[in-house]
């Protein structure tokens, strides 16, 4: 079954939902949370995954959630139920997001977190 994970009580509208597709993507995830919340201190910033995973990806993320600073999303989609791939995950990671920007990031670490603050001053 999809299963679907968000915070309660988001106090307001965040500025930046960063978006982040997911295949097995296990041993980045911890990393990959960890920078986001480093460089993004005193933003208002939620973090919406969409998990097309065989690995224990979906665990991870859903651990991490439980002790990060900041709300993290996730929507675990299960074999047969992953329409479009990695297309189909942002459609429907735009439709879960709530930031007034959203900031789509690969899982991969290619894409530093360290530079959503300067985007964001770009807006
Ligand atoms: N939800 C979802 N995410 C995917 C899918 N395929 C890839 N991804 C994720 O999309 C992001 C980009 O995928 P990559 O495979 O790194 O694509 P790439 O950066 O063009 O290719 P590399 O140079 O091989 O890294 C990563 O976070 C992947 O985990 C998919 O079918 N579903
Ligand atoms: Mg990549």
């Amino acid at each position: 079954m999809t299963s679907i994970t968000r915070p309660e009580g988001l106090p307001g509208v965040p500025l930046v939902s960063i978006l982040v597709p997911t295949r097995n993507e296990s041993a980045n995830i911890e990393p990959l949370i960890a920078r986001i919340e480093r460089s993004t201190q005193g933003l208002r910033v939620e973090v919406v995954f969409v998990d097309d995973s065989d690995d224990d990806t979906a665990e991870r993320i859903a651990r991490m959630a439980k002790r990060s600073s900041l709300p993290v999303a996730l929507l675990a989609r299960p074999r047969g139920q992953r329409e479009g791939g990695l297309g189909g995950a942002v459609l429907v990671g735009f439709g879960l997001s709530s930031g007034k920007w959203i900031c789509v990031m690969d899982g991969d670490l290619q894409h530093p977190p360290e530079v959503i603050r300067d985007l964001l001053a770009k807006g």
